[in-house]
């Protein structure tokens, strides 16, 4: 049987560039986005509109499109979860147990649920942040994804379930939102700097914290997707770096390409859960098993984000 992907949360940041990778390698035909809402983007292939918390409406795509493989993407990010701690806990885990579920009862062969570095907490070590460590989130996002991540393993351990993950850190990229993360301040930088020349940080200037250029991201997961199930030795969820720094740091590339460029600082609510996560990670293991390596440093993601968005925004 071919590959059919469903990609659950397909209009989102990581969804919409994640579609378009899927179908750039799959073919267009091969990959059915879905989401709660209309796409923002023009859809090249199959899109169905679905609830993540709808196991029959899920069920259903499955079985129309003969799909195999289920990226679920659909969540509440850590800022937005501190608002509504119930509703996050039952999305982004009733969620999982669906398409974990699904794939239990052999309906799909893999599953792609995202991580994140949410997983850690203030007692973890801050630098360098070994695969395994001490890890005691202190937001509901994180208590999820530490949670989720458990339940993964266990699928995988009891079931059998082919189950992936990466504990992203924050993603920068051009194309689409970022949607109600503490790591959302690094693309609306660029936003700010282009159309008014200056930004307001949520986020105090030495904040330090690991991120990813999106092309990088999208990358890793394909990877880690299409890697040997032997090679595949973390069942939780895979540590990933790419480039950390703080908001002062950012500040000065994008001064390189905005002069005048003027950054302020006004931490709010977010800054306590950025204090709680590491200032960067050992991606060791990632890079052991399955190949992972970055490409983008901080200066060729900045002279990329300012080039597309200068375009996007005109
Ligand atoms: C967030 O800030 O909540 C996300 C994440 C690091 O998982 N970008």
């Amino acid at each position: 049987m071919s590959k059919k992907i469903l990609v659950i949360g397909s209009s989102g940041q990581i969804g919409t560039e994640l579609v378009e990778g899927l179908r750039a390698r799959f073919g267009d035909q091969n990959v059915v986005a879905s989401d709660i809402k209309e796409p923002q983007a023009k859809q090249t292939g199959p899109f169905a509109m679905v609830n993540a918390m709808d196991r029959r409406g899920i069920e259903r795509i499955v079985e129309k499109y003969e799909i195999t493989e289920v990226y679920l993407l659909a969540a509440l990010l850590s800022a937005t979860a501190e608002k509504d701690p119930a509703f996050a806990w039952e999305l982004n885990m009733d969620s999982l147990f669906i398409v974990l579920e699904l794939a239990r009862e052999g309906k799909v062969k893999k599953v792609y649920w995202p991580s994140s570095i949410a997983v850690f907490g203030p007692t973890t070590p801050k630098d360098n942040t070994p695969q395994r460590t001490i890890a005691e989130p202190s937001t509901v996002y994180g208590i999820s994804k530490q949670a989720g991540e458990q339940w993964c393993a266990y699928y995988h351990k009891r079931y059998g379930v082919d189950v992936r993950s990466i504990r992203y850190p924050g993603l920068i990229g051009w194309k689409s939102a970022p949607g109600g993360g503490t790591t959302d301040y690094a693309v609306h930088i660029f936003h700010e700097a282009i159309k008014n020349g200056k930004y307001t940080s949520f986020l105090g200037p030495d904040t330090t914290l690991p991120m990813m250029y999106m092309p990088d991201a999208i990358r890793a997961t394909i990877d880690l997707m299409e890697a040997p199930a032997e090679q595949v030795k973390v069942r939780t969820g895979y540590n990933l770096a790419g480039i950390s720094f703080s908001p002062k740091e950012i500040a000065a590339e994008v001064a390189r390409h905005i002069s005048g460029f003027t950054i302020n600082y006004a931490p709010d609510s977010r800054q306590a859960i950025a204090d709680s996560w590491p200032r960067s990670i050992d991606d060791s293991a990632a890079r052991a098993d399955w190949g992972w390596k970055p490409q983008f440093d901080l200066r060729a993601m900045v002279d990329e984000m300012m080039v597309n968005l200068k375009r996007e925004l005109a």
